[in-house]
């Protein structure tokens, strides 16, 4: 059972630049279930969507796996034989609460979790489907293409890439909305206005968020034939981008 998510409830000082140290990894699954609208739902179809793209014998990656919970999912629905899931992040402390995590639990399809760097890592060329669940945000936007380029060049062709993000909506009024919604649901969910505001401070910087249109048109372009935005709430989506 993980911790409340208190980090930015008494007012700060300098609010520094989010990042996932341990006292992030410490409460992130109360912080993520909090925070994010439809999360459990998302987590859930992760592990279906998964179960119908990835072929026998082939590697399933969750990049920025964080705790775990869209690696279990998927160890837990994939069932193809010879499959095996590789949950990368480079926080330290985020590997330690997976790899404790997954013990927790029995899955059928076998996990390895690596503290590496999704820019920079080799990807094996026999993979059929690829997990970013609300990771690329954190990646800078100039790196995004080459990092999708390096992502679709390792699919198998008929693999899929996974991508949920946070996104911006492209009139201010629409972006207002969409915000307001959010922080309502953010309120509902036990968060004060000063966490609210000092968190969105925390994350000002590192977490650059892009409107639809520009990955649907990212994944176009790099050349994937499908792209299916299977969930919507708020400012949330998640999309499946079928090479
Ligand atoms: C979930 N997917 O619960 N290399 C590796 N990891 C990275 C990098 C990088 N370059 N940059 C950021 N991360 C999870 C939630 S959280 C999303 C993902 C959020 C990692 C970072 O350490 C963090 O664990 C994760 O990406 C993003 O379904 O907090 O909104």
């Amino acid at each position: 059972m993980s911790k409340i998510d208190n980090l930015f409830s008494t007012q700060l000082n300098k609010i520094a630049d989010f990042s996932f140290d341990e006292n992030v990894a410490s409460v992130f699954p109360d912080m993520i279930s909090r925070s994010i609208p439809g999360y459990p739902l998302m987590i859930e179809n992760i592990g279906r969507i998964s179960q119908r793209y990835a072929l026998p014998n082939s590697v399933i990656y969750d990049l920025g796996c964080a705790t775990g919970t869209g690696t279990l999912s998927m160890a837990k629905h994939v069932d193809q034989s010879g499959c095996h899931i590789v949950g990368i992040d480079n926080s330290s402390a985020m590997v330690q609460q997976c790899q404790q995590f997954l013990t927790q639990y029995h899955h059928q399809c076998p996990v390895t979790i690596e503290c590496d760097d999704i820019m920079q890592y080799a990807y094996q060329s026999n993979t059929s489907v690829i997990l970013m669940n609300f990771t690329l945000q954190f990646i800078a936007p100039e790196h995004r293409q080459a990092m999708l380029q390096s992502l679709y060049n390792a699919l198998l062709p008929g693999g899929v890439l996974i991508l949920s993000e946070k996104i911006t909506h492209d009139s201010a009024l629409g972006d207002e909305l969409l915000i307001n919604l959010h922080h309502q649901f953010k309120s509902d969910n036990g968060y004060s206005d000063l966490e609210i505001s000092q968190k969105r401070t925390a994350l000002e910087k590192v977490m650059l968020t892009d409107t639809y249109a520009t990955h649907e048109c990212r994944l176009r372009d790099i050349g994937f034939t499908d792209i299916i935005k299977w969930f919507s709430c708020f400012n949330f989506m998640s999309l499946v981008a079928i090479k």
